[in-house]
């Protein structure tokens, strides 16, 4: 079978989910990386007419959003599974990628992360505070419905790995970096889930640039 390749740029939340994935899976994969030039260039737009990332190409399939790659290589490698069978679980754990989808990358890891992190290490801005605070009670609605989601579950769909954990925790462990982020977060059942996923050799094989980490 030929390798996977993953096209995107090395710190994108999303990115680090298809890797993490394929750590967990324990398969091979190349990342070809592009520059933030590149990123959002023609280059990118002949793989990926929205213009985002990641995208992978597996021979000659290939593939754009990330839920659709995470389901993909989740049904051509098998072990582990990163779905559940239980249908809860599974109403559960789609609930969930829906819920970092349409609320919590649009509404406030896209901007609060980028105005805090994203934007001061790559572009050189200065955060708009405006911009940060406007974001805080979306953010709050976010985290809080997450964290009551996790409970006192191990993972976020219930007792094992899914592709829910994998597309959140690289957007959360940004998120958890910002004051905006830290501040809701503090005390809560999803930082001390989020503090496991990091501490996974798939979240540690696939850390952000130092750059973008240490701003974080
Ligand atoms: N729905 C897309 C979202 C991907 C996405 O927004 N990726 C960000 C990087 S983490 C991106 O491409 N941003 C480029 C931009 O906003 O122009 C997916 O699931 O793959």
């Amino acid at each position: 079978m030929s390798e996977i390749i993953v096209y995107g740029v090395p710190g994108s939340p999303f990115m680090r989910s298809v890797c993490a994935a394929m750590e967990e899976k324990g398969e091979p994969y190349r990342i070809h990386a592009f520059g933030p030039g590149e990123a959002r260039g023609e280059t990118l737009r002949k793989l990926h007419p929205f213009g985002r990332i990641p995208v992978i190409d597996h021979g000659d399939f290939r593939l754009y959003e990330t839920q659709a790659i995470l389901r993909y290589i989740d049904a051509i490698f098998p072990e582990p599974a990163l779905q559940p069978a239980e249908p809860k679980a599974i109403g559960r754990m789609n609930q969930l990628i829906g819920i970092n989808d349409w609320y919590l990358f649009p509404q406030v890891a896209r901007i609060i992360v980028f105005q805090r992190i994203v934007g001061p290490v790559l572009m050189g801005t200065a955060p708009d505070e405006a911009a940060c605070a406007a974001a805080v009670p979306d953010a709050e609605r976010c985290l809080h419905e997450l964290d009551r989601l996790l409970g006192d579950q191990a993972f976020l769909a219930g007792d094992r790995l899914s592709i829910a954990d994998l597309l959140l925790a690289p957007q959360l462990a940004y998120l958890a970096a910002t004051p905006e982020g830290a501040k809701i977060m503090h005390g809560t059942k999803l930082k001390a889930w989020l503090g496991r996923m990091e501490a996974r050799p798939s979240m540690q094989a696939t850390l952000p640039p130092e750059a973008l980490r240490k701003a974080a």
